[in-house]
């Protein structure tokens, strides 16, 4: 049986690939949290690959945080994905590691980039500003990945995924994503009777979103197609992987759904002093699709879905 570790187990993706793992079976799972092992401590990621027989790697760990956070940490937005990312993959290389799964992000591509970004938009011009350190960071995965590829044929492939949201999410006020964020204030607002809920910026901007489960689902499929068939739609530079719906929506007609999904009757007051960031980020999937995989949820169904989790779960989540 292959031994399988995921890195960043207790975040909402670590913890829905570990989910979907466990789903098919016949895997050994290994997972580490914080306390027991320090993925920005180049020794103790040592140690701990030579310690362990380990087959194959998905590389979630992360520092990660929604458009407030990026702006305001940007420090720990580089230094600890950087750290993570070289310490990982290279002591998986040191360790004979054959397979890993980066995972990056959508802001990898230029701010302005020609949509739907395809894979090739990668380099071609100047980041957002709001999250360029992380997107650099990011960025620097992907070419770890592809220079041991290069130079010692070692097979680490990298899934670059839209705005993501799903159960394990950060229900943060300030530092969350915009689903997590509008779910909680919208649902808070509702059970008050407020007549009036705040959304930051100018509500124009357009995102697309991918459900964690579906993006676990699209991991686990690209970490296991043989590698003839990866390597015929990626390229020796631009190796990684679009993971998205192909579909996006203005932020003001997602607050609109997550009004309808909480219950929120009364009125949205933008306040434009909060940075809108990238005005769009449409990811161009087809070679996602032609490599044999689609999403299942779809927007409305999936903030349900979340939603639900968030009740359910609001007592004791992070944030
Ligand atoms: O999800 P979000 O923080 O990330 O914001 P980005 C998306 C959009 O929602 C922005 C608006 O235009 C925000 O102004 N928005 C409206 C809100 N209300 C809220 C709110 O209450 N909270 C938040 N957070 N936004 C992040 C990057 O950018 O995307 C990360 O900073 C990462 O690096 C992530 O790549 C996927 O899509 O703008």
């Amino acid at each position: 049986m292959k031994t399988v570790f995921v890195a960043g187990h207790r975040g909402m993706v670590g913890a829905a690939i570990v989910r979907n793992l466990e789903k098919r079976g016949g895997v050994h799972i290994i997972t580490r949290t914080r306390a027991e092992l320090d993925l920005t401590c180049q020794q103790a990621v040592s140690e701990f690959f030579a310690n362990n027989n380990i087959d194959e790697v998905y590389l979630a760990a992360a520092k990660v945080g929604g458009i407030h956070a990026n702006n305001t940490y940007p420090a720990e937005f580089i230094y600890e994905n950087l750290m993570i990312e070289a310490n990982i993959v290279h002591a998986a290389h040191a360790n004979d590691v054959q397979k890993l799964l980066f995972l990056g992000s959508s802001c990898i591509y230029p701010k302005l980039a020609e949509q739907p970004m395809t894979e090739k938009a990668l380099l071609t011009g100047t980041l957002e500003e709001t999250n360029e350190p992380y997107a650099i960071a990011k960025i620097a995965g992907i070419k770890l990945c592809e220079s041991y590829n290069r130079q010692y044929g070692r097979d680490y492939r990298s899934v670059m995924p839209t705005n993501l949201y799903g159960p394990n999410d950060n229900f943060h006020p300030e530092n969350s994503h915009v689903i997590p964020a509008l779910l909680r204030r919208f649902h808070e607002a509702a059970q008050r009777g407020d007549a009036e809920v705040v959304a930051w910026g100018s509500g124009k901007p357009m995102r697309e979103f991918l459900h964690v489960d579906d993006m676990a689902a699209a991991s686990v499929h690209v970490m296991e197609l043989d590698k003839a068939t990866y390597d015929e739609n990626t390229e020796a530079m631009l190796s990684h992987i679009n993971v998205g719906t192909g579909e996006d929506c203005t932020i003001k007609e997602l607050v609109e759904t997550v009004a309808k999904v909480t219950g929120f009757k009364g009125n949205i007051v933008w306040d434009t002093t909060k940075p809108d960031g990238t005005p769009r980020k449409l990811m161009d999937v087809s070679r996602l699709h032609a490599l044999g995989w689609k999403h299942t949820y779809n927007l409305e169904d999936g903030l349900k879905h979340a939603f639900d989790w968030f009740l359910e779960n609001q007592d004791n989540f992070r944030g």
